[in-house]
Parts: C-alpha cells; structure tokens; sequence
C-alpha cells in the first residue's frame, strides 16, 4: 500500500497541473468600456469612438469598422491607441440611424480580441441581426471571442477530459489492484 501513495499523489498533481494550465488562455485583455456604450441612442452624431481596455493593447493591428445598415464605414482615419484606449475619428454627417462598431485588436498577450458594439443616433432604428442579411455571417464572425493564438478552448477542454478519465480508470485499477493483494 505505501506505493500506492506516492502514485496518487503523482497523478493527483498532474492533474491540477492540467487544469490549471487553462487558466492563461483567458488572460487576454479584455474591453473595460466604451463611448458610446452598447445599446446607447445619442441623441447626436458622435465624433469619435474611444474603446478602454484592461491593459495596454498593441499599437499595431487595430482595426474599427462604424458600420451602418448598409455596410457603410463611417470611420474617418486611422485607430489611435494609447495606454490601453483606442480611438477611431468619425466623418461628419451621420443620419439618425443604427450602427455598429466592429472592433479588433491585438491584446497585450499576443492575442487578437474582437467584439461589437451596437448603438444609434437620433431616433434611428437598432441595426437588426438576421441570418439572411448580407453581413451576417461576417458579424457573427466577429462576435466570437477571437483565440487565434492559442489552441481552441472546446479541444483543450475536450483534451483535460480525456487525462482526467484516463487517471480515474489508472486509480481504479490501482485500487482494485491493491484490495485484492491484501485479500490475498
Ligand atoms: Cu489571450
């Protein structure tokens, strides 16, 4: 039975070695807040969209699209990011209407980040998601939390399973194993 011990003990910290090593695939940064907020009506074109993020996001790959129900970019220039807040200028003249940004950028960690942010001007009606629009399947796209450099999160969950069903079956074994050599 003492050698059992150490064998258990073994597995156990493989185990909460594998687990454990899930938790850097969700240190990305993360959008803190935005202007306009999500769902916000301005009652006013906005000049510019600013995005805050948790932490210093890269200066490169920033990408902000303002899209209308068109598809029509309302960004006038190039993403600017400092300390950890990017920020996109707007053409003049925006109608009421409902837009969307479509946000994407580099975290900190390597990583690329995306997301959207839904909000109207005036008495605009929101843009609305259906699957047959034109745009849809970009959008949801990029609604999906981008994980590009690590490795998927369904097959790494899948991959923890697995270990933790092959060390159980090891332990049952390890157990039976020993119950009989004491029956013995
Ligand atoms: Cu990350």
């Amino acid at each position: 039975m003492y050698r059992l011990r150490p064998l258990l003990g073994g597995m156990a910290v493989a185990v909460v070695v594998v687990l454990t090593s899930a938790a850097p695939a969700s240190a990305h940064d993360e959008l803190l807040s935005s202007s306009p907020v999500a769902g916000e009506n301005l009652p006013s074109p906005p000049e510019e969209i600013t995005l805050t993020y948790s932490a210093d996001v890269l200066d490169m790959g920033a990408e902000v699209v303002v899209a209308d129900g068109d598809g029509t970019d309302w960004v006038a220039g190039d993403p600017v990011v400092a300390s950890g807040v990017v920020s996109v200028p707007l053409q003049e003249g925006m109608p009421d209407a409902g837009y969307e940004v479509r946000w994407r950028v580099v975290s900190s960690d390597g990583h690329p980040i995306s997301g959207l942010i839904p909000f109207t001007v005036g008495d605009g009606a929101p843009l609305e998601r259906t699957a047959s629009s034109p745009t849809a399947a970009a959008d949801d796209a990029a609604s999906v939390p981008a994980e590009a450099g690590g490795i998927p999160r369904p097959v790494f969950v899948g991959a923890a399973g697995a270990v933790v069903a092959v060390v159980a079956f090891l332990v049952i074994l390890l157990v039976r194993r020993a119950a009989r050599g004491r029956r013995s």
